[in-house]
């Protein structure tokens, strides 16, 4: 357990910043306020922060398993626990601080408002952000549309001359036109920002052959199906040769083998391990400009803590490779 737990640890001194407490009281044991990786004090605050965590537990239109509403806050609670210390890049990627939104409580059943209540606010917060990384905690997949098209219109705005790239990481392909009536589903997601964007996608094997012609007419989108993931690790470099020089990062935790997250509405046989994704995002981070990122579908299982825990690694491992480049809009 990390000795930042301990009340009596130098480092936390904060907890009464981030909670007005009344003065005389800040020295009492109170636990690490229930925000991402349980920071406190300055570094914890929306100026003091690089990096900005935006809650979006929203969710209408699952197909199966359902829970993805409560996915931000078990991912928040789990990220409490993990080590701030990164061994592989030697330092605490927390330390340019972590700001966690409250959740963003879009309206639910009306799918079309609520996905331009969505990009309105993503578009408010990236104007905010200044070029601070925003990591964004679904929810369902469909919330990332709205999101992708913020994005495309902030780097467009902010000279960026060539597309928009998504990366995303998905067991499934989410390029249905419509599904159970809804073209703003979960399974539309990719389908609602294909005309604004290239997209390269990593891991699907759940896929409708309409989503499978649909991928194949297009020249500005690449499908790695998961089966080439389990050949050895040259889908890390075609991936990445597919990427323009700006790229939003779209994380469905329905990627990864269900052996390893078996929390999300459709947890597909196969799919990608832990290794080679930090692999592939390491090298994106570093060798592309990533403008924004997200991480959707997590819909945890009540007592299975493993998998909460898995996706808040996955989070701070993201913030922490992010870190290591400037942000390509932190010139404005
Ligand atoms: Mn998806």
């Amino acid at each position: 357990m990390p000795n930042r737990r301990d009340p009596a640890d130098p480092a936390r001194t904060g907890t009464a910043t981030i909670h007005a407490l009344p003065a005389g009281l800040e020295a009492l044991p109170w636990e690490l306020p229930r925000v991402f990786l349980g920071l406190d004090g300055a570094p914890a605050t929306a100026e003091g922060a690089a990096t900005w965590i935006l809650p979006v537990p929203y969710e209408a239109t699952t197909s199966w398993g359902s829970g993805t509403r409560q996915g931000p806050r078990a991912i928040i609670e789990a990220s409490r626990y993990v080590e701030l210390f990164d061994h592989e890049l030697g330092r605490d990627p927390s330390a340019d601080g972590v700001y966690t939104f409250p959740a963003l409580e879009i309206i639910r059943g009306d799918a079309a408002r609520a996905m331009a209540e969505l990009e309105a606010a993503s578009a408010r917060i990236l104007e905010a952000a200044r070029g601070r990384r925003v990591v964004m905690l679904g929810g369902e997949h469909s919330v990332s549309a709205p999101a992708i098209l913020a994005h495309a219109d902030r780097d467009a705005a902010l000279g960026g001359s060539e597309r928009l790239s998504v990366l995303q990481f998905d067991a499934h392909l989410d390029l249905r036109e419509s599904h159970d009536g809804n073209r703003f589903s979960h399974a539309c997601a990719m389908a609602r920002v294909i005309d604004r964007v290239d997209l390269v996608t990593v891991g699907a094997r759940g896929i409708s052959a309409g989503e499978w012609e649909a991928a194949r007419a297009r020249d500005h989108v690449a499908v790695i199906p998961a089966e080439e993931l389990a050949r050895g690790d040259d889908w890390i470099d075609r991936a990445l040769a597919a990427l323009g020089p700006r790229v939003y990062l779209t994380f469905d935790v329905d990627f990864f083998d269900p052996s390893l997250v078996p929390s999300t509405g459709t947890p597909e046989p196969g799919g990608g391990q832990w290794y080679p994704a930090l692999a592939l995002l390491r090298r994106v981070f570093a060798e592309r400009g990533v403008v924004g990122v997200d991480v959707v579908e997590h819909a945890p299982i009540p007592g299975l803590s493993a998998p909460d825990f898995l996706v808040a690694r996955l989070v701070y491992k993201m913030i922490g490779y992010w870190s290591e480049s400037p942000h390509p809009w932190s010139t404005e």
